[in-house]
């Protein structure tokens, strides 16, 4: 889904997380390629055009002056700006006060209303809910035993009459009945035609006025493209709607209808559908919408996370030292201190796009930071100054000191030099991170987050969260910072 647009938005931020210092140019050049990559994708050539006049705008305001990674600062514009797009908030499905919930789906002809309302009903069910699904397509008859053989796999009740011609009654009909049997919610699935005319119009116009529904949702195929967007406006027109459900978001729509459909009719996408099979639906929350399209995991929420939690005077100082190769152990442990300010790793692990499958819950052990600052507590200033002095024997003393073993000392040690590695290498400007680290292409641009959050470890040998091996209780630090 969205995987070429995905694929080259990610290029084009990955490129401005890295930036130190952001230009006018910069920002030029940067929404000349997302308006590239939005027209491929297939989206409305108007909605484009005011999409990246509105984020030019806003980047232009931007404080990026101000923040300690500019580059990352755009990119959150970028994201909030596509957000907005698709639509804040999620968007719920209503439920009528009286406890009884009428759903009615339109849209052309093969664009997936009646797998639809199976895997709608069959997540009504899962909440919870007795939903009911009708068919009132009266010009197809093997329509609605389509959705009676669907219905029955799902275990939902279903009501069809292929021998009455008239829609509007077998709708009422449905209600009727699904009063009758108790249930809170009827999907009624409607027939479709290959392109929208007044007759299917004027069928559906009645069946609202006759049965009022609470929810006129319009399914739409998401691989025809551009087209959507004047089949929804015709839809909006003639009977109007309370949202959308895109269907074959799997297939190689490019999706940019999904991303116009919104802006143009102001109207919310409730559902994405991706695939054949009945689970294959998933309700429509923007802001992973954007996520995913910005691969970009939950890094955002870990940069709010940062911007409240760590104190920026502090990560500014620090990467005023990194950025001169002062980065020394005493940079470590404010690091370390910032981090337990942020709250427990599983949680920022979690968050890091690229890491979380890839680190082993079991191997993040919170207490290691603990270990972590005893053990450069038990070191002098001048060794905390100068790491390079650690021979054996202060290694060994510092081990005693802090109640761990020598080789935790060591891998702290070893993380404290990959970190000091890649500060090098950062402040030289030009980062590689390690294999498999791909996905967090903006450590580059975390700039500060990458050292005011000692993510920089995250390099080091098992990303350095491992379990001490020392048995003995660390003891309290001493204040001999
Ligand atoms: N890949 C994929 N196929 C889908 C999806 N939704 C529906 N389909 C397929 O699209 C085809 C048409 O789906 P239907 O549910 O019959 O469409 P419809 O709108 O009811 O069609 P008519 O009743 O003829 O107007 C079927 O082969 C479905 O399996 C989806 O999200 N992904
Ligand atoms: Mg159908």
């Amino acid at each position: 889904m969205f995987e070429s647009l995905s694929t080259k938005l990610q290029n084009i931020t990955s490129k401005m997380r890295g930036k130190a210092r952001v230009t006018d140019d910069d920002i030029k050049e940067m929404m000349r390629e997302i308006r590239m990559a939005l027209l491929e994708a297939d989206v409305n050539y108007s909605v484009v055009k005011e999409f990246v006049a509105d984020m030019t705008e806003k980047c232009k305001g931007a404080d990026v002056q101000g923040s300690f990674t500019p580059g990352q600062q755009i990119v959150k514009i970028v994201r909030e700006s596509l957000v907005e797009l698709l639509g804040t908030g999620e968007a719920k499905l209503v439920t009528d006060p009286s406890g009884f919930t009428v759903i009615i789906l339109y849209g052309l002809q093969g664009a997936g209303k009646t797998t639809t309302a199976v895997k709608l009903a069959k997540l009504l069910k899962k909440d919870g809910k007795k939903p009911m699904v009708a068919s009132v397509d009266v010009h197809r008859p093997a329509a609605a035993r389509q959705l009676e053989v669907l219905a029955k796999g799902v275990g939902v009740d279903c009501y069809i009459d292929p021998e009455c011609p008239d829609a509007v009654k077998i709708a009422r009909d449905a209600v009727d009945r699904a009063k009758y049997l108790l249930c809170n919610y009827l999907i009624i699935d409607t027939a479709g035609r290959t392109v929208v005319d007044d007759e299917m119009m004027e069928e559906l116009k009645q069946i609202n006025n006759s049965v009022k529904p609470s929810e006129k949702l319009l399914v739409v195929d998401a691989m025809i493209g551009q087209e959507a967007v004047n089949v929804a406006q015709s839809f909006e027109d003639a009977i109007g709607m309370d949202g959308f459900i895109m269907t074959k978001l799997d297939g190689d729509a490019r999706g940019g209808a999904a991303l116009s459909i919104r802006k143009l009719t102001g109207k919310p996408i409730k559902y994405i559908c991706v695939g054949e099979k009945v689970d294959a639906i998933e309700t429509f929350y923007p802001q992973r919408m954007a996520d995913r399209i910005l691969g970009m995991g939950d890094v955002i929420s870990l940069i709010e996370r940062a911007s409240v939690n760590v104190d920026e005077e502090e990560a500014r100082k620090q990467l005023g030292r990194m950025m001169n190769n002062e980065y020394d152990l005493n940079d470590l442990y404010s690091q370390f201190e910032q981090m337990k300010k942020m709250g427990s790793l599983k949680d920022l692990v979690g968050m890091i796009p690229g890491a979380a499958g890839k680190v082993n819950e079991d191997d993040i052990d919170d207490a290691i930071i603990d270990h972590n600052m005893a053990i450069i507590s038990s070191m002098t200033k001048k060794e905390r100054k100068n790491p390079k002095i650690l021979d054996a024997s202060r290694r060994k003393r510092i081990a005693a000191g802090a109640g761990v073993s020598v080789s935790d000392v060591n891998k702290l040690m070893q993380q404290y030099e990959t970190s000091a590695k890649l500060m090098k290498q950062m402040s030289k400007g030009g980062l590689k991170l390690p294999k498999g680290m791909g996905g967090m292409g903006g450590l580059k641009g975390l700039g500060g987050m990458g050292g005011g959050m000692g993510l920089g470890g995250l390099g080091g040998g098992g990303l350095g969260f491992g379990k001490p091996q020392g048995k003995k209780k660390p003891k309290k630090k001493k204040g001999r910072r």
